[in-house]
């Protein structure tokens, strides 16, 4: 079911829906309901018939460390949360219904990232291939077919290169947060921004090689990873890594967000969007290991960028999910927008924040039309032991 759409511009990973927002100014959102779309899908009743494989997962390593890599080894752990959304419940954390139920997962060995990929990483991918971003491109109305509601509306200034970004001009003064995809107002769509310039014309990577790159598309990640003999992590294998081989945590270090008042990760502090403080010192993206790393050695995996994994996302997945290396659903189903083909992204990012989003956390999904590029999305890779032998870089 996998569309071959190629367009440069789409939704920005928080928040399914912005795409219309943003090309069409459309103010059809406020007019729905505030409730959170996830609550309209009924959830199955029991976890299905898991897939049983009793076989020791893998846990030496396969062959020597590769540059920048870390050795996860394989285990069982419990994906996902117990806590299960109920309306008008207190929710404190603003837990997903997707993240539920928690259901134990046994994944293989893989050798992991140990950072987000870099502007320096992807400059070199872009200087030995030539390769032209999404975001690069010029999209055509008709590509927006199936994806916006009416085509006509898009204004003939908004079919240009791309990207969404944190627009620092919203209307503070008849700001509402009362209606499902109130964020969208303090988003974009930013002419020529990509991932050589990540906030549009006028900013540039030149001095922050060091930090991941955005703006970049899924296909975009998987035609790196592709060149570097690797391959996106699964939805699964990302969570494993976070949590570090302790269950249950809310975040990769523990329970606390900010323990003894340290920032443990780069995330949005105040009430977003109208408190933008910068408590953390960075108010977009950091250099990659600016805050200490989990206990496999990862950094960033909470906050800094959204991560794209390769699993289609499916709000109810985890009541069907096999137990021994889960790789997602076979199509998609995200019910506020069951046209788009969307795949999950993991771990928040700067923008992420405790009124909404919470994006940092290990069992926090997110998901995201395939073709978005955004400027708090990136990635990083994994080579699993069926690859190891095979891989150079
Ligand atoms: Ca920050
Ligand atoms: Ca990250």
């Amino acid at each position: 079911m996998k569309s071959s759409s190629l367009i440069p511009l789409t939704i920005f990973v928080a928040c399914a829906g912005a795409l219309v927002w943003v090309l069409t100014g459309s103010q059809s959102l406020m007019s729905s309901q505030a409730t959170d779309a996830q609550s309209e899908q009924p959830a199955p009743d029991a976890p299905s018939e898991k897939q049983p494989d009793d076989s020791p997962p893998l846990t030496k390593p396969i062959g020597t460390a590769p540059a920048g890599m870390v050795w996860i080894p394989g285990g069982t752990f419990k994906m996902g949360t117990d806590f299960l959304v109920k309306p008008g419940k207190p929710n404190p954390d603003h837990i997903k219904l997707d993240e539920y139920p928690e259901h134990e997962v046994t994944v293989d060995g893989f050798w992991m990232d140990e950072t987000e990929v870099t502007n320096a990483q992807f400059a070199q991918f872009v200087k030995e291939t030539n390769y032209v971003t999404f975001a690069e491109k010029t999209p055509k109305r008709e590509d927006f077919i199936g994806i916006v509601p009416d085509i006509s509306l898009i204004p003939e200034e908004n079919l240009v290169p791309g990207a969404l970004i944190f627009n620092e001009d919203f209307d503070r003064k008849n700001f509402r947060n009362d209606y499902q995809g109130w964020e969208y107002q303090a988003w974009k769509y930013q002419k020529n921004a990509d991932w050589r310039h990540p906030t549009g014309p006028g900013s540039s990577i030149e001095n922050i090689m060091d930090h991941p790159v955005v703006n970049v598309t899924y296909d975009d990640c998987v035609a790196y990873c592709k060149w570097a003999g690797k391959r996106l992590p699964t939805e699964a294998e990302w969570e494993y890594a976070s949590r570090g081989g302790v269950d249950g945590e809310k975040y990769n270090w523990g329970n606390e967000l900010n323990p003894d008042g340290k920032y443990m990760c780069n995330y949005w502090q105040g009430d977003f969007p109208l408190d933008r403080q910068n408590k953390d010192g960075f108010l977009n993206t950091s250099p990659v290991k600016s805050f200490p790393p989990n206990r496999f050695g990862l950094y960033d995996m909470a906050g800094n960028v959204w991560e794209w994994v390769n699993d289609y996302y499916r709000q109810d997945y985890y009541y069907h999910s096999p137990k021994r290396n889960p790789k997602g659903p076979d199509d998609w189903l995200d019910p506020a927008e069951p046209e788009i083909e969307k795949r999950v992204t993991r771990g928040g990012s700067f923008m992420c924040n405790t009124n909404n989003c919470t994006g940092y956390r290990n069992a926090a999904r997110m998901r995201s039309d395939v073709s978005s590029a955004c400027f708090h999305t990136g990635f990083r890779c994994v080579i699993d032991a069926s690859m190891a032998k095979k891989t150079k870089k």
